[in-house]
């Protein structure tokens, strides 16, 4: 049956439409209408400009849920290697529904001990979207109807170290699992040490005749020399503070922590970066048991540093066979050219060699347009393609078919220190930056030291702990702002299917076509081409209800021609079971269906449901005058 032959238009009757459209939200308490108001920054004060301990950070986490019991919970979702309990947040408005059954980002930050910048970002996000959900119509809508959770410290053992003792901006950074590094039979019996006391860990010269460094000329670092100079004092590098606690002639040969926690993850895991075997550390475990349990997960931040990169999981590669080496050229001259072109209208444009295949390319341009978009609101960010080798990243893309984003925050201070341009920052333009931008404070000036096992010694040349790695205290809010931006404005991209434009058409007697579609103005789909692959996601679906005295005429399946007047005009027929389809970023589908009416009144709802974009209906009133 011809759909087109059924469009005898019939001029004795007139429709009226009557939508019933959805109730408005309930009213913000104190909706702030100026960019330049409060927005409930004061109602629980934390202070942006330092780092916290575990106990502190937790205690921060534990008081704000009792603020906000009606938008947040907290639970351990296991224990590390030490006992600490890893707590985890979960965000959302409790009157618009349950967590579990509304679409969710995964935040975590810090799996390397190291890397508290990434704890803090976390707690910022947290803590922006509590306060500010009265206040702000963004955050509000954002906390209605999407579930966050937040896991600030992953691997918390590692991450109270670091904050609360002297340590290297690199250490300590894997889970305590016990290592003999050095196979004495004794597991982590020679760490580093504060040798001077001072509250951080620096670099030990000894004076030596044939040493290859010597202090600079302002005395504050020590640089390399190429030949012996008359009279100049030389220095042999012993490496990070520290003594040699078991007497075996070495410093620091047995320090704390075991695999890559980092590498640990199932996804292309090795045995060398990820012994010994996958989820072999309790943090990491606890993690991906808790994202198996929630499949609502859509999307995923992992906070590391360093270096400013926005890492972002994309579908595999595919190759390109007997591809000449000027056929490989001219395709990275067309690419380069297709970029330059996108950035004469927008200087963040991004586009990456990675050929993808079809069924691939989705999931490969919702990333590239959300880390486009990321390059913008984190401003010096280079989005880059990640790695798999066995990370977290990795995991929740390949594995659970969620977009996930590595972000290696802050890093060198290049655009600013990087006085001759060079890309990389010495120690005298960091000096200059510690001295301006820092107004004196971060470095160590080298200095003379008794050493129990070396006797006199120098110490320092290097920066302070909280510098290269994770910002100064005073840089920290604007680092986790941005950042809380990026993650808020992927959360704001989650599918929304919408039932939109419903029309009807009288098309014979008591026949009437209906027509609707489904529309989804987010950039990502309602489902992932990796979580289709996997099947983890049903397919959206389109139904009909109708009034008792409306029915369905089953219209034969596929598309149907509308408008005999235009051929291309095709829909999708709603069959009686309801139709099946899979929503893009950024797409609208055009729906239709036949019903007849018996009587003079009726009404017939368009209902769409989908996994991760949501319900939705409208209604529409048939009338006959
Ligand atoms: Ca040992
Ligand atoms: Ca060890
Ligand atoms: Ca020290
Ligand atoms: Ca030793
Ligand atoms: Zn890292």
């Amino acid at each position: 049956m011809k759909i087109k032959r059924l469009f005898k238009y019939t001029a004795t009757l007139v429709i009226t439409m009557i939508f019933v459209l959805t109730p408005p939200g309930i009213a913000q308490k104190n909706l702030q209408k100026s960019p330049g108001g409060y927005h409930g920054e004061l109602d629980f004060p934390i202070s942006w400009s330092r780092y916290y301990s575990y106990a502190e950070w937790t205690k921060i986490m534990h008081d704000i849920q009792k603020k906000y019991p009606e938008l947040a919970d907290i639970q351990s979702i296991g224990k590390s290697r030490m006992g600490r309990d890893q707590y985890l947040i979960t965000i959302t408005a409790k009157s618009t529904g349950k967590h579990s059954e509304k679409t969710a980002m995964w935040v975590d930050g810090a799996i390397h001990g190291n890397e508290v910048n990434g704890v803090t970002c976390s707690l910022y996000l947290m803590w922006y979207l509590l306060t500010r959900y009265d206040y702000d119509p963004y955050v509000h809508d954002l906390v209605d109807n999407c579930t966050f959770y937040i896991l600030p410290g992953l691997n918390v053992d590692a991450n109270d170290s670091f904050v609360v003792h002297p340590n290297t901006p690199n250490n300590p950074r894997e889970p305590y699992r016990p290592e003999d590094n050095d196979g004495d039979g004794l597991y982590d019996e020679d760490q580093t040490e504060d040798v001077d006391g001072d509250g951080e860990l620096s670099t030990m010269y000894i004076e030596h005749p044939k040493g290859n460094y010597k202090l600079s000329t302002d005395k504050r670092s020590f640089v390399r020399v190429d030949e012996a100079e008359e009279g100049v004092k030389l220095f042999v590098r012993i490496g990070e503070e520290g003594y040699d606690n078991d007497g075996d002639g070495l410093i620091n040969e047995d320090d704390i922590g075991g695999p890559d926690p980092n590498r640990n993850f199932p996804y292309g895991w090795s045995l060398e970066a990820g012994n010994p075997y996958p989820m072999s550390e309790s943090e990491c475990r606890n993690v991906f048991e808790f994202q198996l349990k929630h499949p609502n997960i859509f999307a995923s931040f992992h906070f590391h540093n360093t270096g400013r990169l926005i890492m972002f999981q994309a579908p595999p590669a595919v190759s390109q066979p007997n591809m000449s080496d000027e056929q490989s050229q001219r395709m990275r001259d067309m690419q380069e050219q297709r970029l330059a072109m996108l950035r004469e209208t927008n200087k963040y444009a991004q586009l990456f060699d990675r050929q993808v295949a079809p069924v691939d390319q989705h999931d490969m341009d919702t990333q590239t347009a959300i880390v486009t978009a990321g390059a913008r609101i984190l401003q010096n960010y280079s989005p880059t393609i990640g790695g798999l080798s066995g990370q977290a990243h990795a995991a929740t893309y390949y594995m659970l078919g969620a977009y996930s984003y590595l972000i290696e925050l802050w890093g060198s201070n290049a655009e600013i220190a990087d006085m001759d341009d060079d890309g990389r920052v010495s120690d005298e333009e960091m000096l200059q930056w510690i001295d301006i931008e820092l107004t004196g404070e971060g470095w160590i000036s080298p200095h003379k030291v008794d050493h129990p096992d070396l006797g006199e010694i120098w110490i320092g040349g290097t920066p302070k702990k909280h510098i290269r790695r994770t910002p100064p205290a005073r840089y920290i809010e604007q680092e986790a702002f941005k950042n809380a931006q990026f993650v808020m404005y992927c959360a704001s991209q989650f599918p929304k299917a919408e039932v939109v434009d419903i029309t009807v058409r009288p098309v014979a007697d008591n026949l009437y076509w209906i027509e609707a579609a489904v529309k989804n103005d987010r950039v990502y789909p309602t489902a992932s081409d990796r979580a289709k692959q996997l099947k983890l996601v049903e397919q959206d679906k389109i139904m009909l209800k109708t009034s008792k005295n409306v029915s369905m005429i089953e219209v034969p399946k596929g598309s149907a021609a509308t408008d005999p007047s235009n051929p291309n005009a095709d829909v999708e027929v709603i069959t009686k079971r309801g139709t099946e389809f899979w929503l893009k970023g950024k797409e609208t589908i055009r729906f239709g269906a036949l019903v007849k009416m018996d009587g003079s009144q009726g009404w017939v709802e368009v209902q769409v449901k989908s996994q991760n974009g949501g319900t939705d209906s409208k209604r529409i009133n048939l009338k006959v005058q």
